[in-house]
């Protein structure tokens, strides 16, 4: 059984609380290192090793540890090196540990579903391991697991706690898997552990392959003539749509909450891909019409229809609520993507070519 402490954790012994954030380089890994800094934490990330820089997202907050004493601290590791996790978990010795890092694109989780399995599923596995020893040496922690409305697939809207998992791709199936073990050890061993079942959430830091940073990068590009067409699998598809900055506050406010459990963070309204493009083409100025068009390789086997959350259980106990909606998080990203447009239009009449943006289209 898991022991209330009603205080969270460390709060009463003096010092700063310590977090562990895997998938730190990501959206949602920049954001709530923000948060964390921003009260008082001392913040470590899990960063895996690329042959470029894969630190862009928080280049802003990270400073040399040659010159300062850095509240924030990045460490190599990878979701499939669980000796890696042990040994960082050990030295880090983190009050909460946010599990963020996956591969956590559903298109191509169906052209890697073996890679993607083993960093959602396993990899979540060799995480909980190393916490279920790291607790029976005495410290208490206290663990977030992203999981997805991706895992109610065919279930029909509206999606709460309550409903069914029914998921579509192999990406859905690995965070079921993911969520099970988390039920499973939160059960079995005691552990302070938050499942987050967050519907899609956005923001200027999006990954450019998701649909709706792919629209609002289109949009920017086109409308300086950097691009003409926007190539997308499907107008139809509805999606509940809220702002990442909001959502991490979500994750957050889990770990503070005297018991764990399991948590819808949705915005409780659905907008289709086609809304989505109509509302951006139109915040720049632009007719749709004229650019956008169908390419089936960027449609999935097995699609999931309609998600639209309901997130009372969140709002009641833990008192969360989206502060930005969709018209704001569309307005927000295209302006972004303008001004992004505009520095490459700049570096373009300089002689500097950007990188392209390649989206592999192939099986
Ligand atoms: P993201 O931008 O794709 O970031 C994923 C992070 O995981 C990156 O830091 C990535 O590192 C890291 N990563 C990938 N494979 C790894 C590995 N093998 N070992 C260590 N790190 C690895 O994703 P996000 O949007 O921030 O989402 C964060 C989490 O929430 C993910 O688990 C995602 O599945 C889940 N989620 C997201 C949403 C959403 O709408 N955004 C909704 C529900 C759930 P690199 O920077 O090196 O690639
Ligand atoms: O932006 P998407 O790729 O996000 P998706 O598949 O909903 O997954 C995201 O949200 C999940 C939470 O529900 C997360 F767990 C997951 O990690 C990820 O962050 O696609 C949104 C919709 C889909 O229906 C897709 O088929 O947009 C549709 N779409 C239409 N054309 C497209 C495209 N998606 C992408 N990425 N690219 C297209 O060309």
């Amino acid at each position: 059984m898991f022991v209330s402490t009603e205080q969270p954790v460390a709060a009463t012994s003096g010092r700063a609380r310590a977090a562990l954030i895997t998938g730190i380089t990501g959206q949602d890994g920049s954001y709530l290192a923000e948060l964390l800094l921003s009260r008082g934490y001392h913040v470590h990330g899990l960063v895996r090793r690329s042959s470029t820089f894969n630190t862009e997202r928080i280049d802003a907050i990270y400073q040399d540890p040659h010159e300062h004493d850095p509240r924030l601290r990045l460490h190599y590791g990878d979701l499939s090196d669980a000796t890696g996790l042990r040994r960082i978990i050990t030295a880090v010795a983190p009050d909460e540990i946010y599990t963020l890092a996956a591969q956590s694109h559903v298109k191509v989780s169906f052209q890697q579903p073996e890679y993607t399995a083993d960093v959602i599923a396993t990899g979540t596995l060799r995480l909980l391991e190393a916490v279920r020893d790291y607790q029976e040496s005495g410290r208490r922690v206290r663990l977030y697991q992203a999981g997805s409305s991706e895992m109610f697939g065919g279930s029909p809207p509206p999606q709460s706690e309550q409903t069914r998992f029914t998921p579509r791709s192999p990406y859905a199936v690995a965070k079921v898997a993911a969520h099970g073990f988390a039920v499973n050890y939160r059960e079995a061993y005691g552990l302070f552990i938050a499942n987050g079942i967050l519907f899609n959430h956005e923001s200027p830091r999006r990954g450019e392959t998701f649909v709706t940073r792919k629209v609002t990068r289109a949009v920017g590009r086109i409308k300086l003539g950097l691009q003409d067409k926007l190539y997308l699998g499907t107008l139809d598809a509805r999606r509940d749509w809220g702002f990442a900055g909001d959502y991490v506050e979500a994750m957050w406010l889990m770990l503070q909450a005297g018991q764990p459990d399991d948590y819808v963070i949705a915005t409780g309204r659905s907008h289709s891909v086609r809304e989505l493009v109509e509302l951006a083409f139109a915040h720049a100025g632009l007719d749709w019409q004229e650019h956008v068009a169908l390419d089936p390789r960027y449609l999935r086997p097995t699609e999931v229809e309609h998600l639209c959350g309901d997130a009372s259980k969140a709002r009641e106990r833990l008192g969360w609520r989206p502060r930005i909606g969709f018209e704001e998080l569309v307005r927000m990203m295209v302006d972004h993507d303008l001004r992004l447009a505009e520095q490459e239009l700049t570096l373009r009449r300089a002689g500097y070519a950007p990188p392209r943006l390649l989206e592999p289209t192939h099986a």
